[in-house]
């Protein structure tokens, strides 16, 4: 998932250049190519552009709907392997620029998760919806397409009461809100040898203490 961004940002400028020139520049060179798989839709009241339906790979079957406010793309939604269910949702600004890209994690045509982007291309952050309902209710914060970080809501409260960090791929340390008081009060640390530790806030003064220690 991770590694597949920047394709599918190659992917997304392929699209918008090759549709561009089929529908509104007369010169480009494989305009002609282009038209024909492409199937436009123009509302009957104004006769603005709605919808380009799109075969990017020319297989005769429709992969790719731009949703279109006259010139301008809304939407794209696209599903790569031809299995029927949308397997990535675009979602562009007023810009033209990509805002975020939509997933199904479970890849079965439910739209769960959200990707950013960072300016040099790289995730910035993914946004989850565990209970796939459309709420997000965990982010993820990515460096260098690495996940560091991630803070949930697990109980649907609206607060955040579960934190994650991560050194590498290794999952660093996960800390728990348990008490509702909006901070954790309990932690447990992953060491690279394998070992962990838990460790409690009983206070609620941003103290940790070991719970195999006295205090
Ligand atoms: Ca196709
Ligand atoms: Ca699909
Ligand atoms: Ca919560």
């Amino acid at each position: 998932m991770v590694g597949q961004s920047n394709n599918f940002l190659t992917r997304t400028a392929t699209i918008l250049s090759v549709l561009s020139c089929a529908l509104f520049v007369s010169t480009c060179s494989d305009n002609a190519d282009a038209k024909k798989r492409i199937e436009p839709t123009y509302d009957k009241q104004t006769g603005k552009l709605q919808l380009l339906k799109y075969d990017s790979d020319g297989n005769g079957k429709i992969d790719t709907w731009s949703y279109m406010d006259g010139t301008r793309v809304l939407r794209i939604e696209i599903d790569r392997n031809e299995d029927g269910t949308i397997d990535r949702w675009e979602y562009y600004g007023t810009d033209q620029k990509l805002d975020k890209v939509g997933f199904s994690r479970e890849n079965d045509g439910v739209e769960d998760a959200w990707s950013y982007a960072a300016p040099d291309g790289s995730i910035a952050r993914i946004e989850v919806s565990t209970r796939r309902d459309g709420k997000v209710n965990r982010t993820e914060y990515y460096e260098k397409n690495l996940l560091a970080r991630a803070e949930e809501d697990t109980d649907g409260d609206g607060k955040i009461d579960k934190w994650e960090t991560y050194d590498g791929t290794r999952l660093a340390s996960v800390a728990f809100d348990t008490a509702h008081r909006g901070t954790p009060d309990r932690r447990l640390l992953y060491g690279a040898d394998g070992t962990a530790r838990l460790e409690v806030d009983s206070k609620g003064d941003g103290h940790f203490v070991a719970v195999n220690q006295k205090q």
